[in-house]
C-alpha cells in the first residue's frame, strides 16, 4: 500500500514566477470597479486567459444588459452577492463563496448587478475556447458554497473550483483544460501543487503576505498577479503571522490565432464581422436578445 496520500508528492521542477503585475482600480460597466490583471494593455492575454477583473460593485453600479460570445466566464464571490439574468430567462444570485462558471459559447446576452447592500466583490476570469467550441450551445455550471470541495492538510485549506488538489476533486466540467484553486495557508504553513507541464500558469494574491517560486523571494500581497514559468508545479510559503490567501489558476493553451473585439472573441477578423452583425440582427443565437431587457433596464452596449 501506499503511504499516507501525499507524502510521494515532490516537484522535480518546481515553477518560478517570470512576471509581477499589482492590479490597481479602475472603473468598469456603469458605475463598478475592477482591478484588472489579465486582459490590460500590458498583459493582452495569458493564453488560454483573456481576463481577470476582482470586481467591486456598490447599487446602483453593476454591468447591465450586455452579449458574451466565444468563451466562458468564471465568476467566484468574495463579499455580497450579484443577480444574474439572461436573456433565455436563466436567472440567479450568487453569493459569498459561490460559482457561476458560464459557457457563452455562440452566444448569451445578460446582466450582472448587485444583489445585496453594501459592496459586492468577486472574480471573473475569462476563458478562451477553442475554434471548435466557440459555436457551442450557452451552458452554465453554477455550484453554491456548501458544495465546493474542499480540503485541509498541514496547515493549507483548499477549496477546488476546478481540477484537483489534496487528493480532492471538483465536479466542474472545464471545456478548455483548467484548474482553479482557492489556497488558504496559516502562519508556517508550505505548499506544494502540482500543475501540468505544458500549462500556463497563474497565481493572485487575495490577502496577506505570500512566498512563491523560490523560498528567498520577496513578499507578495494582495492585488498582485503572478506568472508562473516552466516546470511541474507550484511552491508557496506563508512565513507571516497571518493568514495567506490566493489563487491558483492553469490552463492548456490553445495556441489558435486570437481576434477580440469587447466581449466577442473569434479566431479571425471575418468572424468577429459576422458577430457583430448576428449581434446586430438577432441571428445565429442572439434570436432572444430581440424583445429582451434585463429587470434593471439598462445596457452595457459592448
Ligand atoms: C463586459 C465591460 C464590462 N468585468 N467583472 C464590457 F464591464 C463587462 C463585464 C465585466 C464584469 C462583470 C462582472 Cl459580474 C464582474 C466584470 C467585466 O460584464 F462584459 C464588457 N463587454
Ligand atoms: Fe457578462
Amino acid at each position: 500500500m501506499p503511504e499516507k496520500e501525499g507524502s510521494c508528492v515532490g516537484l522535480n521542477e518546481p515553477r518560478l514566477v517570470v512576471r509581477k503585475f499589482l492590479a490597481r482600480p479602475q472603473p468598469e460597466g456603469v458605475g463598478a470597479v475592477v482591478r484588472r490583471s489579465i486582459g490590460r494593455f500590458e498583459l493582452r492575454y495569458f493564453d488560454p486567459f483573456l481576463v481577470l477583473d476582482e470586481f467591486s460593485v456598490t447599487a446602483p453600479a453593476g454591468f447591465p444588459d450586455h452579449p458574451h460570445r466565444g468563451f466562458e466566464t468564471v465568476t467566484y464571490m468574495l463579499q455580497g452577492a450579484v443577480k444574474h439574468e439572461d436573456f433565455e430567462g436563466h436567472k440567479g444570485t450568487i453569493g459569498t463563496g459561490d460559482l457561476q462558471w458560464m459557457t457563452a459559447g455562440r452566444g448569451i446576452v445578460h446582466s450582472e448587478m448587485p444583489a445585496a447592500q453594501g459592496t459586492q466583490k468577486g472574480l471573473q476570469l475569462w476563458i478562451n475556447l477553442s475554434s471548435k467550441y466557440k459555436m457551442i450551445e450557452p451552458r452554465y455550471q453554477e455550484v453554491s458554497s456548501k458544495d465546493i470541495a474542499e480540503a485541509t492538510r498541514d496547515g493549507i485549506k483548499v477549496r477546488v473550483i476546478a481540477g484537483e488538489a489534496l487528493g480532492t476533486k471538483s465536479a466542474i466540467y472545464t471545456r478548455t483544460p483548467t484548474m482553479y484553486l482557492d489556497f488558504t495557508l496559516e502562519p508556517g504553513a508550505y505548499l506544494q501543487q502540482p500543475i501540468p507541464g505544458s500549462w500556463n500558469a497563474f497565481v493572485y494574491v487575495l490577502d496577506g503576505e505570500g512566498i512563491f517560486g523560490r523560498s528567498k523571494s520577496s513578499l507578495v500581497n494582495a492585488h498582485h498577479l503572478l506568472l508562473l514559468g516552466p516546470g511541474d508545479g507550484l511552491e508557496a510559503w506563508n512565513k507571516s503571522s497571518k493568514l495567506l490567501r490566493f489563487i491558483l489558476v492553469g490552463g492548456e493553451p490553445l495556441c489558435e490565432p486570437l481576434v477580440q473585439f469587447g466581449p466577442f472573441v473569434m479566431n479571425t477578423q471575418e468572424e468577429i464581422d459576422r458577430t457583430v452583425d448576428d449581434f446586430e440582427n438577432y441571428t445565429n443565437g442572439f434570436e432572444k436578445a430581440r424583445h429582451w431587457r434585463s429587470e434593471s433596464g439598462r445596457t452595457l452596449g459592448f
